[in-house]
């Protein structure tokens, strides 16, 4: 029996491996909604047109537009106003339509809304809070020219075209699309997932007639050898699209959870969209900025902030799919140490399981799994492992044995499971959409469950494959049947959904409940760490994610820079690639290759080195001496900063702000520049994304700003509003530091973030024109949630004209045993370093900021201290 079910997993994964067919994805030609709907307008019998408004009220609810159709459809427009300048409108057909229930991609269970007033003239119907102080937003329906307009204050911002919502008349076809054009918008920016550049391009260009591009496509979807510069779906989808100004942004957010496809239109004066959906409800999302960073906010408002993150993953991880024993995974540690690379955790790939049963090791290969956990734990190293979705079809094997018991597969429309194909073989897919089954999931995470008893020192877990992957290559797209039926435990019993309703968020709700299991695991008391490849709007609550197969080439790497800058935008901080980048290619990649993505690579949030098994191995060790120490610096520049990344993810839990940043965030109008990167308002990293050159350029915004270099041997300061060549010959990777600032860094050379994490701190002090900066410092104990209940300390920073350092808690806090020890402060000043180059610290015997223990003082002198510098 067992070599019969070994010859089958030999044969299947041969099979997977050598498929001789690429697998086939769909074009929009090829997607019969897309087909039916790209760039229609609906004829007159199915055109809407208003039907009735709302009679004249006061402090409702909401606001209930009619609409009709000559060819017989009867709708409704539902208008609410929700909190924060948000408006929802939902439309109401006889059809049914899935909705997603609230408190999956939405993270309330119920939306905050605001009382309104409408009132009309019979041709404009306007409808505006009913209190002014709840917040910005009127809606306008415009019986003439059938339009619903979305303003914020007098502006008006998004508008959606009535007569071009599509909406099939048939009962059963559920597909629709609508037409929303951004005011005055300059630039559009979201659908995220798409290795596509961060400024999203027209798509409905025509020549004979014909349509030249492809609309952005958005199904989760297992995407093998993706092309950088792309259209195509990728793993994870977020339906958000932002239309942006310099002085004015907006976004529309669908909340739908089946495929879309996206037409976009840069032409006319206001940029414009037409969503293509293919089932479920049109649900609405307005937000109304007024500005980036506000749209940003109402986005993660609405679907949720990442929690903090377990210190530790901030650091370096090492990955690679082939460790697959103890040895290996020993090996890595002690190559990585004896070569000086920090580093923070170990993975395993897929490898270490017993033929692919989540939940289980192979003894063979880890026959004592327990020793080399506590290996890696006394050398601070964590270990991650793999756990897809996909359960072995084996009758054996316990998961599958309860899980089919118990009904909770992805179901064939019959009722029977539905049976695929991936790594195991045969397998059938958890319905995560049925809470039972998510519940009877998450419980194999718990010691009791997991074979060996071994889950509690996997420090994260990695979620892969769950779009979810299915090795269907010619039908499918590498995915499941739309038709498949999952269950949805309601108040009435359970409910079936189908699979196209929700494919999109079954990496999601995979997510969840891994998040559910780690937690209960921890008795709640750890921050789960999950890396996730499929995601949707809402994701970042439980995990991070990372953009998939990439290749190691400049145009993939250059590409993750947009990619993460993207997913930053909307709720998903947590954003890395795969460095320096996994599949094999035809010539390994270069030396050069190889440290300019790991200079790239530290500036994304997640910072991950990982490859193919069938890559040469690529791990930092084992390139040449020059490559390895331009990668060993460029490792130790990201320990250098690992408490100002800390800081930006406590700001963003608070406020929803990106971690990483485009120029355009911090500085107005600075478009296009998907080669620079800001870590939070103060660091600018411009690394190399082109093979030989000599120099790049830098663009350092703001004009009256100065910038100080800090990557050379010495500092130098330039000015804001400037280009600037800068030689990178030597294997350069420029960083400045804005003037203004104050930046915290542990600059000692520490091999794991554990071991830094007692260490002394350095404040770079970094002077703007008028000799004055300001920063925030941020800590806590780096693994629980008890910063909820303000244990952290998180200070403001201020130097002043006086060379006086003050030092200030933001808020209420509760630090008691949190201490942080300043070694040094470093001023950093445009007037002597303009010329000199070289570092002025305010410390010149090296006494002054010594051992400076920041709570001790904050406490000592009524909560503020001031320090005198001695120049
Ligand atoms: O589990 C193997 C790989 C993994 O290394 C990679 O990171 C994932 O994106 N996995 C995909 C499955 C197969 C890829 C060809």
């Amino acid at each position: 029996m067992l070599l019969r079910s070994t010859l089958f997993i030999l044969v299947t994964l041969v099979t997977i491996l050598q498929a001789e067919d690429p697998p086939k994805y769909k074009t929009c030609a090829e997607t019969s909604f897309c087909k039916t709907l790209r760039g229609q307008i609906p004829t007159d019998d199915l055109k809407l047109i208003l039907d009735s408004f709302p009679n004249n009220a006061a402090n409702q609810d909401s606001a209930v537009v009619k609409l009709k159709s000559s060819g017989g459809i009867a709708c409704t427009l539902n208008i609410e106003l929700l909190k924060n300048n948000l408006v929802r409108v939902k439309l109401i057909d006889g059809q049914y339509r899935y909705e997603i229930p609230e408190g999956i991609v939405l993270e309330r269970k119920n939306q905050e809304i605001i009382k309104l007033n409408n009132s009309n003239d019979g041709t404009i119907l306007t409808v505006v809070p009913y209190k002014k102080e709840d917040g910005q937003q009127q809606v306008i329906f415009n019986k003439n020219d059938s339009t619903l307009s979305f303003y914020y204050g007098e502006v008006p911002k998004v508008v959606v075209d009535i007569s071009k919502i599509y909406l099939q008349k048939k009962a059963g076809n559920e597909e629709f699309a609508f037409n929303v054009s951004f005011k005055g918008a300059k630039q559009l920016y979201g659908l995220h997932h798409h290795a596509y550049n961060l400024e999203l391009t027209d798509t409905v260009q025509k020549k004979d007639d014909k349509y030249i591009g492809e609309p952005f496509r958005l199904r989760n979807t297992d995407k093998v050898n993706f092309k950088a510069d792309s259209t195509e779906s990728l793993y994870g989808s977020v339906p958000v699209l932002y239309g942006y100004s310099p002085n004015s942004t907006s976004g529309i957010f669908v909340h739908n959870a089946a495929e879309q496809w996206v037409d976009l239109s840069k032409e006319a004066a206001d940029p414009s969209a037409q969503f293509m959906v293919y089932s479920g409800s049109m649900d609405l999302f307005v937000l109304l900025g007024p500005h980036i960073e506000d749209v940003v906010q109402q986005f993660t408002y609405l679907t949720g902030k990442a929690h903090m993150p377990q210190i530790w993953t901030l650091g370096y991880h090492q990955c690679r799919w082939s460790y697959d024993t103890e040895d290996k995974v020993l090996d890595v540690m002690k190559n990585m140490k004896n070569n000086s690379f920090p580093m923070d955790a170990i993975w395993l790939d897929i490898d270490y399981t017993k033929e692919y049963e989540y939940f289980t090791w192979d003894t063979t290969k880890f026959p004592t799994a327990g020793n080399m956990l506590k290996t890696l734990g006394e050398n601070h190293k964590k270990l991650v492992a793999i756990i897809d979705p996909h359960i072995k079809f084996d009758t054996t094997y316990p998961v599958y044995q309860g899980a089919k018991t118990n009904k909770y597969f992805v179901q064939n429309s019959d009722g029977t499971d539905y049976v695929g194909v991936s790594w195991p073989g045969k397998s059938s897919w958890i319905d995560f959409l049925n809470e039972d089954a998510s519940k009877y999931y998450a419980a194999f995470y718990s010691d009791s469950n997991f074979h060996q008893n071994q889950t509690k020192i996997l420090a994260g877990i990695w979620n892969d494959m769950n779009e979810p992957s299915v090795e269907n290559r010619q039908d499918n797209e590498m995915s499941m049947p739309y038709e498949l039926i999952h269950k949805y435990k309601s108040v009435i019993g359970l409910i079936d959904v189908k699979h196209g309703d929700i494919h999109n968020i079954y990496g999601l709700l995979h997510t969840m409940s891994t998040h559910q299991g780690l937690m209960a695991r921890d008795n709640n008391g750890r921050r789960p760490f999950i890396l996730t490849r499929s995601h949707f709007a809402g994701s970042q609550r439980y995990a991070a994610m990372w953009t998939g197969d990439n290749t190691p080439d400049w145009a993939h790497l250059k590409s993750s820079y947009s990619e993460c800058m993207l997913s930053n935008l909307v709720g998903h901080v947590f954003c890395g690639a795969d460095i320096p980048g996994f599949f094999e290619i035809e010539k390994k990649p270069t030396e050069v290759f190889v440290y300019r993505a790991y200079q790239a690579g530290i500036w994304l949030p997640f910072f991950r080195g990982h490859a193919s098994k069938y890559a040469e191995n690529r791990e930092p060790y084992r390139y040449n001496e020059t490559t390895q120490g331009l990668i060993r610096s460029a490792i130790r520049m990201r320990y250098r900063h690992i408490p100002t990344w800390y800081q930006l993810f406590y700001e963003h839990t608070q406020t929803g702000a990106p971690v990483i940043r485009p120029l355009f965030y911090n500085f107005s109008g600075e478009i296009g520049y998907n080669d620079h990167i800001m870590l939070g308002d103060n660091i600018l990293a411009r690394p190399v994304f082109e093979p030989d050159v000599k120099e790049v350029n830098v663009h350092l915004p703001g004009k009256g700003l100065y910038w100080y270099r800090i990557d050379g041997k010495s500092v130098k300061a330039y000015e804001g509003g400037t280009d600037t060549k800068i030689n990178v010959e030597n294997g350069e990777s420029p960083v400045f530091y804005r003037g203004g600032s104050i930046i915290v860094t542990r600059d000692r050379d520490v091999m794991s973030t554990e071991e830094g994490s007692t260490l002394p701190l350095t404040v770079y002090v970094n002077l703007d024109k008028n000799f004055e900066a300001a920063g925030r410092l941020y800590n806590d104990d780096g693994y629980s949630f008890d910063y909820k209940q303000k244990k952290f300390l998180y200070a403001h920073l201020m130097f002043d004209e006086k060379k006086m350092l003050q030092v200030e808690p933001i808020g209420d806090q509760n630090h008691e045993d949190l201490t942080v020890v300043v070694e040094k402060v470093v001023v950093n000043d445009w007037a002597v370093l303009k010329d000199v180059s070289t570092h002025h610290t305010s410390d010149e015997d090296g006494n002054l900021f010594s051992n400076v223990d920041v709570v001790k003082a904050l406490r000592s002198n009524g909560n503020k201290v001031l320090y005198k510098l001695r120049r």
